[in-house]
């Protein structure tokens, strides 16, 4: 069965061997890219049309988290002896109160440590107080900030004006599938972050 399948069936353990066997001659950001985001939203269109369920869309994600640890480990041993020892700036990343979608959070993460920079990654659900804490706290020049959901689009705006508030130099980008540029500005964003290589371009930016 192709990963694409395994994805949108929610077979975790054969998703994580196929992923294993295709990193052999296939680019991880065309595994990425073009067949686990493709097959969850294939997975996303059955569920919102009632033609699966949550417990099937929770599979899904759990494969597409297996595929992703081979990922990482595979750009870990590929770009092990290339790693800088000093890093290139801390940034913090989380996925917005009552969000708990960290899919694409987790993507980000593993492409900008990828490119040197050092992660403070809060997780999911993050209430806005514990954002604003950890920044003040480690004097962050850069904060991520993901949301999924119409929902909590509005959380996200609360954490990015509570942390100009404190911090007004701290950058602040913002991506998830229910953003635009458009709506990232309206909110406060300073940056949109349309998928992981464009906020490893913002970073380059900033730090
Ligand atoms: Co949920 N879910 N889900 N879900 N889920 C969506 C988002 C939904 C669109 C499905 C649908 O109905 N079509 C819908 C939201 C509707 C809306 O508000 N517009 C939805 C819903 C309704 C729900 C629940 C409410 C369902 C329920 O309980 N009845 C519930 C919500 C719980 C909550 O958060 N409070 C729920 C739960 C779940 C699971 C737990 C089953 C699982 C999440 C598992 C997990 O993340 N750990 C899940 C999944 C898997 C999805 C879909 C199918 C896939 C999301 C995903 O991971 N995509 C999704 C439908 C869809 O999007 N097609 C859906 C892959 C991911 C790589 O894409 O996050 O967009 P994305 O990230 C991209 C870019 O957007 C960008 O880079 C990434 C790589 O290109 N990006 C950033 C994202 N964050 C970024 C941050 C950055 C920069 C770039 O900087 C900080």
């Amino acid at each position: 069965m192709s990963l694409f399948d395994l994805v949108e069936k929610g077979i975790k353990d054969e998703a994580k061997s196929k992923t294993v066997e295709m990193l052999n001659d296939t680019d991880e950001n065309y595994i990425l890219d073009e067949i686990l985001i493709p097959a969850l939203d294939v997975v996303g269109k059955k569920f919102e049309k009632g033609e699966i369920f949550l417990p099937q869309m929770i599979q899904s994600a759990e494969a597409v988290k297996a595929s992703l640890t081979v990922i990482k480990e595979n750009l870990i041993s590929k770009n092990g002896d290339k790693k800088e020892d000093v890093s290139k700036g801390k940034i913090i990343l989380a996925t917005v109160e009552g969000d708990i979608h960290d899919i694409g959070k987790n993507i980000v993460k593993i492409m900008l440590e990828n490119y040197g920079y050092e992660i403070i990654d809060l997780g999911r659900d993050v209430p806005v107080d514990k954002v604003v804490e950890k920044a003040v706290e480690e004097n962050i020049k850069l904060v991520g900030l993901s949301a999924l959901m119409t929902t909590t689009v509005k959380s996200m705006e609360e954490t990015i004006k509570a942390l100009k508030e404190k911090m007004p130099n701290v950058k602040i980008f913002v991506g998830g599938a229910v953003l635009t540029e458009d709506y990232a500005s309206e909110i406060g964003a300073d940056f949109y972050a349309k998928d992981a290589k464009s906020a490893v371009e913002i970073a380059k930016i900033i730090l």
